[in-house]
């Protein structure tokens, strides 16, 4: 009705992919509230209606989960909230308190996304065992794409609560949720520690950790980058769960265990951070199927006496949801593993004129969710061969 023509009209824009420099210069100096205000209301807009079109291009089985159409009713809720602001003044102070209660109350309304989205993944298994392996690759794309919207719609309103909306402000050296001298060591340290501690409470032991810094270009001792250190940790943290894991579960009734290394280098170019362990690793095969979405949900290890907490490396959503904060600012994450030895985990970070990487809604992403698919051009499905895509029939 009403709300899907606004909506359609919103998602022939782009959305505005902002530098990190834009960023750190508007939350800094050039900003106010009401210019952030203006912004927001049409960019919000805009990149909610722009993942809102996408919703529409799902397998239907798969549309059709309570829980996925609870989450499509929460962007719309949100979207109507935010067109309630397209005609108001700038300069009217009770308007731009409204808004920053509007953007608080959008922020929880979607805390539980991740969460919901996985249970309509789970649903969906359950009910289509097979037609949902069909669907698989479609998914991952929308979910790749549907949680890199949301980080940047985050960090949007993150931002703005931060800096104009009254959000508790814990650093006052940071610039929203960013921070321009984010000690890279630091992060490292605190989450392989809060890894550890998780380790220790399931299994009684844990690896030590070994670090070494290589500031290749710098005098400085530190080594620090501009970055969102809530995406870092959340990236540090999920990898160093994955390591102790494997190396604990690898060397089970062995005295020692083999320590954790860790190596950050900042580069000109690259922020790189190598985390290897000595957990035996998996077969190349395998590595792809630890970023998708539909078979990962191993076994999930009881979360115990600790209330609430997450078990320690469940293989969730925690390594296609780091790989995304990681890309989100183009970089990356990827895994390579050495079968029988080991893996080793590198989070490379740009560390000049990054900006957002979102994706667009247009005719090429709706295309990535037609089924009809042409021959295969390779004569047997390879782990490097299935990255290709199947070219789709004209
Ligand atoms: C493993 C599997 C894995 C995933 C991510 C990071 C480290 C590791 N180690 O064996």
């Amino acid at each position: 009705q009403q709300v899907a023509k606004m909506v359609e009209r919103y998602s022939k824009y782009n959305p505005s992919s902002l530098s990190m420099d834009t960023l750190l210069d508007f939350g800094s100096k050039t900003g106010t509230e009401e210019s952030s205000f203006e912004f927001l209301r049409d960019e919000l807009l805009v990149r909610l209606a722009n993942i809102m079109k996408e919703f529409n291009l799902l397998p239907v089985i798969f549309q059709q989960r309570g829980s996925v159409a609870m989450v499509k009713n929460w962007y719309q809720q949100s979207f109507l909230e935010i067109t309630e602001f397209e005609k108001l003044n700038v300069k009217d102070k009770p308007t731009l308190a409204r808004f920053s209660e509007t953007l608080n109350i959008i922020r929880s309304r979607h805390s539980k996304v991740v969460e919901t989205m996985a249970k309509g993944v789970m649903e969906m298994k359950d009910a289509f065992e097979n037609e949902s392996k069909n669907c698989d690759q479609q998914i991952t794309y929308f979910l790749d794409r549907f949680y890199t919207n949301r980080i940047g719609i985050r960090v949007l309103i993150n931002q703005h609560l931060l800096l104009y909306g009254g959000d508790q402000v814990h650093h006052p050296e940071h610039i929203g949720c960013i921070n321009p001298n984010c000690d890279v060591t630091e992060v490292v340290k605190d989450a392989f520690e809060n890894a550890r501690f998780l380790c220790e409470h399931y299994y009684m032991c844990s690896p030590d950790l070994q670090i070494e810094c290589n500031n290749a270009y710098e005098k400085s001792d530190s080594i620090t980058i501009e970055y969102v250190p809530s995406h870092l940790y959340h990236m540090l943290f999920e990898l160093s769960k994955n390591a102790l894991r494997a190396v604990v579960e690898a060397h089970e009734n062995k005295p020692k265990l083999p320590p954790i290394k860790i190596m950050i280098c900042k580069g000109q170019e690259d922020l790189t951070i190598k985390i290897s362990d000595q957990g035996g690793g998996i077969s190349y095969g395998k590595v792809e199927q630890l970023f998708g979405y539909m078979y990962t949900t191993a076994p999930q290890p009881q979360p115990d006496s600790m209330e609430g907490s997450a078990p320690l490396a469940g293989y969730g959503y925690g390594l296609p949801l780091s790989r995304l904060y990681a890309r989100y600012f183009q970089g990356d994450l990827v895994l390579s593993s050495v079968e029988g030895y080991g893996m080793d985990a590198i989070i490379y970070l740009k560390l000049k004129g990054a900006k957002e990487c979102l994706p667009i809604y247009n005719k090429t992403s709706a295309r990535m969710y037609e089924t009809e698919t042409g021959a295969p051009d390779w004569s047997s499905p390879s782990p490097w061969t299935r990255s290709q895509g199947t070219i789709i029939g004209t």
